[in-house]
């Protein structure tokens, strides 16, 4: 078995038993198409179990992040319908391994977006809907310690994610929508949308341009995250967390042990 497909199982494994594993870059992972194929590989074993491709997310799209990281680059990954979860659900902590939760603006398209060359006017004129996020990260090394090339593989550590139930069409600007995330209805973190590379849709463009080298492009139908605006929250027991963003309203996750 390749190392691709081997890595794969290793990761998939690790988040179906909720047990999380070495990094592969100590194994001999080593380069970005490589990475980027083990995720390839990894989403095909969810399709494989029935899970239809629904879209994709953006990680490191932050400056704070970047700099937590130690990289300058984003990265991204795709999202699945198990994955999907409504506003209000209160997730099982039983069936992951270590959650956190980040507040982020979703676009949902109208049109596909195909790269080279994608614009923000590109993203906005292409989107049907926006709305608030809350992206459930999950990764699935130990630790949550991992190098960018490690976060790629492992699907930028998604696991589920929720969107508000308002969606509006792009209208106002999105880099200056406010965003508060709150923890049990205290405020505990607070941002505005250009934290993701100076406007939110220049992350969907960055993820647009990146798929033409894997021969994908951004398809009609699909709900692309486009980043955390601030920094994760551990998803801890009990707990319920609240994303609101000015003019998209609102979205809310649970969790319970
Ligand atoms: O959604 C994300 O920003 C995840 C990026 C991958 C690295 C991480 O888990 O923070
Ligand atoms: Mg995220």
């Amino acid at each position: 078995m390749s190392d691709v497909r081997t890595w794969a199982g290793r990761l998939d494994d690790a988040a179906t038993r909720c047990t999380p594993v070495a990094p592969l870059t100590g194994d001999g992972l080593a380069d970005t198409a490589t990475a980027y194929r083990v995720q390839s590989a990894l989403v095909d074993l969810r399709l494989g179990r029935g899970e239809r491709l629904v879209g994709g997310k953006l990680g490191l799209t932050s400056r704070a992040k970047q700099l937590a990281m130690g990289v300058d680059t984003p990265l991204y990954g795709l999202v699945t319908s198990g994955m999907v979860r409504r506003s209000g659900t209160r997730l099982s902590l039983k069936e992951m391994i270590h959650p956190r939760v980040e507040p982020e603006i979703a676009f949902v398209l109208g049109e596909p977006l195909e790269g080279p060359g994608v614009t923000v006017a590109d993203v906005l004129a292409a989107t049907r809907y926006v709305c608030p996020a809350l992206d459930v990260i999950d990764s699935r090394y130990e630790g949550f310690r991992f190098t960018h090339l490690d976060a790629v593989a492992d699907n930028a550590s998604s696991a589920a994610f929720a969107l508000g139930d308002d969606l509006v069409a792009p209208t106002g600007d999105l880099a200056l929508a406010g965003c508060v995330l709150e923890v049990d209805g205290r405020v505990v973190e607070s941002a505005a949308g250009a934290a993701v590379m100076g406007h939110p849709a220049a992350a969907v463009a960055f993820m647009a341009d990146r798929l033409v080298e894997v021969g994908r492009r951004l398809e009609a139908g699909w709900v692309v995250l486009s980043g955390g605006l601030t920094a994760p929250v551990p998803l801890t027991p009990g707990s319920t967390v609240t994303a609101t963003l000015s003019g998209l309203g609102s979205v809310t996750l649970g969790a319970d042990h």
